[in-house]
């Protein structure tokens, strides 16, 4: 009797190695928000999809509260790829592409429902086809609502903000655009802006209803006026040699999680918003609500003269303001 069958051992170990799936490869995201805030539990949606979906070829795994760093940071790690997905804020990104300059001009967007239309849109896959030279795919679009200003001392009226330190991001158009008010802009990044404004680097910053609430800026600059100057969308990147490495099977199934994962994102982040609302007026912030924002905007009018200066971000402007 020839002697050619392997031992039940041999063969059990042959079995496992065929059955198991291969490697499973971490990928590694980036957030600047605290685990509960809609954009954390979005992308935390967006893993558990391509886990489930890749079978455990690709798992996801988001560092929340800038643990990666501030997003300046995060954005050059894009480039070497210490970072394989993140949702950015579009203001940062203004120095290095370009296009992004335009939606986040002051009153760029008519609406929050404008910005869905323009960023859902032909325009939408535009500006994320702007990204690939920055080593970034574009997949999906989070809501980030609009911003206003707050100070530690009482905002009536533009005029209000004469003379007065205000954060900004980091982008060229923000600085001009806090500036064209007669404020001084200081760029700082998001995680040292409650310090700045406790400690007087700063009278004051700009933001939205849930990260005026979230960072805690709203108890040591308590006023806020919703001149709501800019609606800023949020981008869901991924790092384009992580994305090259996989198939078009699997760059589907992500970028349909991504997709999915902002749905999730805009209905978290309008109950989010009336929540933060709430907390902050239940704190006593002093909220002042603007009927007529025509000084507001037409102070800043000067911003676009400065930044709307050549033919093709005239034309993208052009296009967004046709945007139904
Ligand atoms: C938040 C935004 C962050 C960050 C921050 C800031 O609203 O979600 O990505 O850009 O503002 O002001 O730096």
């Amino acid at each position: 009797m020839k002697l050619n069958r392997i031992s039940p051992v041999a063969a059990a170990v042959a079995a496992i190695a065929a059955a198991a799936p291969a490697a499973a490869e971490e990928i590694r995201g980036w957030n600047t928000h605290a685990p509960d805030y809609p954009v954390s539990v979005a992308m935390d949606h967006f893993g558990e999809m391509v886990a489930e979906r890749t079978e455990g070829r690709i798992e996801p795994n988001t560092y929340h509260s800038a643990q990666l760093g501030e997003q300046d940071q995060a954005i050059e790690q894009m480039q070497f790829g210490g970072i394989d997905f993140a949702v950015f804020n579009l203001v940062p990104l203004n120095n290095i592409v370009p296009e992004t300059q335009v939606t986040t001009l002051p009153y760029a967007f008519r609406s929050v429902d404008h910005m869905h239309r323009v960023v859902d849109g032909p325009i939408g896959e535009e500006l994320a086809a702007a990204m690939e030279p920055a080593n970034m795919v574009g997949l999906a679009w989070y809501d980030s609502g609009a911003r206003s200003f707050y100070a530690n001392t009482p905002l009536n009226s533009v005029e209000d903000l004469e003379g007065l330190k205000i954060r900004v991001q980091n982008s060229d158009v923000n600085v001009a655009m806090v500036e064209a008010l007669g404020a001084n802009a200081t760029p700082i990044p998001f995680g040292e802006v409650y310090s700045s404004i406790q400690t007087g680097v700063v009278d004051g910053a700009e933001n939205n209803w849930p990260s005026y609430e979230s960072t805690g800026h709203y108890e040591v600059a308590p006023h806020y006026i919703l001149d709501e100057h800019t609606i800023v969308p949020e981008v869901f990147v991924i790092n384009k040699d992580t994305w090259d490495s996989w198939s078009a099977e699997d760059q589907e199934i992500v970028r349909q999680a991504a997709k999915e994962s902002a749905e999730l994102q805009r209905e978290l982040w309008a109950e989010r918003e009336e929540q933060s609302e709430q907390i902050v007026r239940d704190a006593g912030a002093t909220i002042v609500e603007l009927e007529d924002k025509s000084a507001f905007i037409e102070a800043m009018n000067p911003v676009y003269d400065q930044f709307v200066t050549d033919e093709n971000l005239r034309d993208l402007l052009n296009r967004i303001q046709a945007t139904e």
